[in-house]
Order: structure tokens, then sequence, then C-alpha cells
């Protein structure tokens, strides 16, 4: 029996590579309009990086497409609405990186709030060897607030309880299973904590919710940090509050537009930044590829995906 067509777009780990050539006959994305004559017959996507958008028109070119298999939990590079009006069925990689990404949460929040790239800078250069490293500001007296209190803000929640810290969150509706106060606007969050941990999904409805006003409600001794979409925040009035001191810092492992980060964030001493690494572990990173492959192949075994999109539920409604 041949094997099933399939697409990959953007960066295919090898680990996931090997298996799916295995599995399937493995097209890449042609250079030019010609070249889409040749997958006709392609009836799945494995997607991968959010840099290219996968768009109405892209799936208008592939005749016999019936799935795409997002290689991350996130999927704003995929228009999922354009999938569900053409009955394809789009799947992601929850849970199987929500640990890993709250672990880079906190580290990042740590990090920012203790200044450890700063002190480690500091040390390197010999500084120590003439004065001690200036005080920091402390978790201890921060009171946090989660924008997107999903499956990963959930984990950092968990995470923050530990270290004794009250905790509030930002989401469109309020969960019942949780004993974090509950802010229905964003901006009265803000006002009221000096920390943000932003882990809401990319996509228009969330674009730029962390905006000029609400960094200013956030006041002099406030972080940003952002494990969830660079989008999320607009990363020009990020900037201007971090240049003019209206907060004090941010930690940042996702921006607009990735991999470009703008001068001057990579210019100020007072951030850190990391490149997307949140899920970015062997561990993890093979666990995302597995369940990738999975839903490809539970797929084509006429058992339907294991992980459908809430746009593309499975059974179809
Ligand atoms: P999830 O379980 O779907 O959680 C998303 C949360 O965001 C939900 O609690 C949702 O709550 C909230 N939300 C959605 N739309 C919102 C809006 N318009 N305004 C405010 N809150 C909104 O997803 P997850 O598994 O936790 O992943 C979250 C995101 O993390 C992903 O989408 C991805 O962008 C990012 N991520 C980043 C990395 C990395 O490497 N840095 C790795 C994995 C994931 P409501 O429905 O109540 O609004
Ligand atoms: C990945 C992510 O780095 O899952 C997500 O939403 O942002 C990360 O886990 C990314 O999807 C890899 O392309």
């Amino acid at each position: 029996m041949s094997k099933p067509e399939i697409l990959a777009v953007g960066g295919t780990m090898p680990y996931v590579a090997s298996r799916l050539e295995a599995a399937f006959t493995v097209h890449a994305l042609p250079k030019d309009e010609a070249g889409f004559a040749a997958l006709s017959g392609v009836r799945a996507i494995a997607m991968a990086g959010s840099k290219a958008m996968l768009d109405a028109g892209l799936m208008a070119r592939l005749p016999a497409l019936e799935i795409i298999a997002n290689f991350g939990v996130g999927y704003d590079s995929i228009d999922a609405d354009a999938a569900a009006s053409r009955g394809i069925i789009v799947t992601n990689t929850p849970d199987v990186l929500t640990e890993e990404v709250a672990d880079l949460a906190l580290g990042l929040l740590l990090g920012t709030i203790r200044q450890l790239p700063q002190a480690d800078r500091y040390l390197r250069a010999g500084q120590w060897l003439q004065k001690p490293y200036p005080l920091t500001t402390s978790l201890r007296t921060r009171s946090i607030g989660i924008v997107g209190l999903g499956r990963i803000g959930k984990a950092v929640a968990r995470r923050l309880e530990a270290f004794g810290v009250p905790i509030a969150y930002h989401g469109r509706s309020r969960q019942a299973d949780v004993p974090y106060r509950y802010y229905p606007s964003l901006l009265a969050m803000a006002a009221d904590v000096d920390t943000l941990v932003s882990v809401a999904p990319g996509g228009e409805q969330t674009r730029h919710l962390i905006n000029a006003d609400v960094l200013k409600a956030l006041g002099p001794d406030g972080i940003v940090v952002n494990v969830g979409r660079g989008s999320v925040v607009d990363e020009a009035a990020l900037i201007a509050a971090l240049r003019d001191k209206l907060i004090l810092s941010a930690g940042l492992d996702v921006f607009e537009d990735e991999p470009r980060v703008p001068a001057e964030l990579i210019g100020m001493d007072h951030v850190m930044l990391l490149p997307h690494v949140g899920s970015a572990s062997h561990h993890t990173r093979e666990g995302m590829g597995q369940l990738q492959i999975d839903n490809l192949t539970s797929w084509f075994a006429g058992k339907g995906p294991l992980t459908p999109v809430a746009e593309t539920p499975w059974p179809r409604r």
C-alpha cells in the first residue's frame, strides 16, 4: 500500500523528520506556483515554527488536504477558522510541554527579579573584586498577575504557591476551580499587582493586550514576564516604558517579530531576553514531536485526531 502524502512546512526537527519519512511520503513547500501541481495528493500538513502563516490561500492550493498537525500548542500561525470552514482538522501539542514552559517562566521571573544575568556578567567582568553586586528587588514582596490562566498559566500558579506570593489572574472568564483572585479587567489587575506573567495565546484577539496603559498601571516597580506570544505585548510601548523607567524590568522569551529582537531591548541592561526556548529541552521537544506524529498516524488509521484544537472539534459538530 502506498504511503499517505504529506507536506512539511517550517523547520522540522530531525527526530520528527525521520519518523515522518518512515510513515509518509513527505513533500517540501514548492518554490513556485507550478510546483503545487505535484501536491494534489497531499492529505496532511506537518507544521512547525510560527513564522510563515498557514492561511486560506495555501489551504486552497491543496485540494486533498484533510488535517494540519502543528508542532506546538500555540497555533496562531494557522488560520484555524479557515481550516474549519473547509472541514480541515487542526491539531496541536497541549500538555506535553506545560511543565517545561512553566519551569522556564519561573526561571525568567526569578532571573529578572534577582538580576541573575546581570550578576553573572558582573562577576565575569571582574567587578566583584571592586565591590559587591548591588541589592535587588525581591519575589518576597511581590504580587503576581497571570495573564491567561490556562494549562501553562495554572502550572506557573502552582509553582508560585510554593513561593508563598499572592496570585491573581486575568482571562475572558472566571474559572470555578481555582483559588486565585479573578480580574475581568487587565488594567485593574495591573493596578493591583506589580508583576505580570503572560501566558496568553497569540492572534488578533490578544494583540497588544499588554499596552502602554497597562504598563503605566503596573507602576515603577513593575515587571513583565512573557512566555506566551510576543504579539500579546505592545513591544514599542514596552520599550518606551522600560526606557522611561515607568516599569522596572522585563523577562521575555517571545517577541513580536522573531527571531528579530529590537536593538533598543538588546541594548538595555535591565531586561532578561531568551530566544523562545520555553519548550526547548530534548525531553519536551521529543514529546511534542511524538504527539504531532501520533495525531497524523491516528488520523490515517481512521481513528480521528488525538488533540484537535477548539475551532475544529472531533467528532465534528
Ligand atoms: P491554554 O490552556 O489554551 O491557555 C490559554 C489561556 O489564555 C486560557 O486560560 C484563556 O482563558 C486565556 N485567553 C485566551 N484568550 C484570551 C484573551 N483574549 N484574553 C485573555 N486571556 C485569554 O494554552 P496553554 O497550553 O496554557 O498555552 C498558552 C500559550 O503559551 C500558547 O498559546 C503559546 O502561545 C504559548 N507557549 C509558549 C511557549 C514558549 O516556548 N515560550 C511554549 C508553549 C506555549 P479564557 O478562555 O478564560 O480567556
Ligand atoms: C515552540 C511554542 O517553540 O508550543 C508553542 O506554542 O511556542 C513552543 O513550544 C514552537 O511551537 C516551535 O515551533
